[in-house]
């Protein structure tokens, strides 16, 4: 039998954290086959809730479950770890540019790319969802210097899955008949959900919907769709966001359907003009446990034009974190 698989989550007190350690835990990471040890992390004070989180683990006995570990100590939660979920981060207070909130955010994914570099796996994955995760990504990554930043993702899939969910329900199918949804950028209202290759049971999704329905509401409406369920639920996607969490990891080492593909925000290799090494989201295929950006699509103008403005985005944020890159 195959050693557990190591998997730090940080943040794991938090809402997403608390949903996504249970269902990893019941196999849905990375199969009903798979061991697990879950290093959960937390900052001080939150260890007291941690520890509940981890009562609740132990009482549902779940047969993958070999161990749960507990800490405030990011060495120690990233120590060999083959995935590492980074979920952990400071929320926008009121008033708050930002750039404030870049700087803030860059003062925990600098230390923790470093503590991944010096105790994961070699072979580690890293998913940043905690926000700004595009640019917290590369903040862990330019600070982690025996790692490939490759090693290095954050997640657009919510995104990419409420793209699909809006683009069944409109063409009146299901979600599993939808493929080539495609997120481009930053995942911040400037992402551009794109339905251009895209199809729903086999037809152009372009040609299931009108431009006018695709422009005015399902761009704004994949783009707001965080706003929309705070107003609704009174507080943010965790469900929803934790379960993206778990489709991307599970893409990712178990690869995408023929003929099908994902989003993940990766660094630019300067595919399709993007500027290099901003993370940014991309359609991707994935195979043997390696992602590769999908080449050589057609973009149209109304596309290009949108791409480029979160591209522009995403250079502005690396710009303002330039000192937290050495
Ligand atoms: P919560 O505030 O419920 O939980 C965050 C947890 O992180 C807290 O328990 C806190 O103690 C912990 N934490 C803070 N700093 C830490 C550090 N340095 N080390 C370890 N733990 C730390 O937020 P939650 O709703 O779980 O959301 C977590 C993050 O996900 C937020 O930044 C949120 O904006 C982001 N999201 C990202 C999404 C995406 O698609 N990329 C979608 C959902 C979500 O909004």
């Amino acid at each position: 039998m195959s050693q557990p698989a190591r998997i730090a989550i940080t943040g794991a007190a938090g809402n997403i954290g608390y949903a996504l350690a249970f269902r990893i835990a019941a196999g849905d990471m990375l199969g009903k086959d798979r061991s697990v040890v879950l290093q959960l992390i937390e900052i001080p004070p939150a260890l007291p809730a941690l520890q509940g989180v981890a009562m609740e683990l132990a009482d549902c006995a779940f047969p993958l479950l070999r161990e749960v570990v507990t800490t405030a100590d990011i060495n120690e939660g990233f120590n060999g770890a083959d995935y590492a979920l980074l979920v952990g981060a400071k929320p926008r207070g009121p008033g708050m540019e930002r750039g404030d909130l870049l700087a803030d955010n860059g003062k925990i994914f600098g230390p923790q790319g470093k503590a991944l570099s010096d105790s994961a796996s070699r072979d580690v994955r890293v998913l940043v969802v905690g926000n700004p995760a595009n640019t917290n990504c590369l903040i862990a990554a330019a600070n982690a210097p025996a790692l490939d930043p490759g090693q290095f993702t954050a997640m657009t899939r919510l995104d990419h899955n409420r793209a699909t969910a809006q683009i069944a329900d409109k063409a009146g199918a299901h979600s599993t008949d939808v493929r080539r949804m495609t997120i481009w950028g930053n995942h911040s209202a400037t992402q551009h959900p794109d339905i251009a290759h895209c199809t729903v049971g086999g037809k152009p999704a372009a040609e299931l919907v009108s431009q006018a329905w695709y422009r005015e509401q399902f761009i704004p409406r994949v783009q707001k769709r965080g706003a929309e369920i705070i107003r609704a639920r009174g507080s943010s996607s965790a469900a929803s966001a934790a379960s993206a969490a778990l489709d991307h990891m599970r893409t990712w080492v178990h690869g995408t359907p023929e003929g099908d593909w994902t989003s993940m925000a990766v660094p630019s290799d300067g595919s399709y003009g993007i500027a290099p090494g901003v993370i940014y989201s991309h359609p991707v295929t994935c195979a043997a446990g390696a992602y590769s950006i999908v080449q050589g699509l057609a973009i149209d103008d109304f596309c290009r034009e949108r791409m480029t403005i979160t591209d522009q985005e995403l250079r502005g944020e690396r710009a303002a974190v330039a000192n937290l890159l050495p």
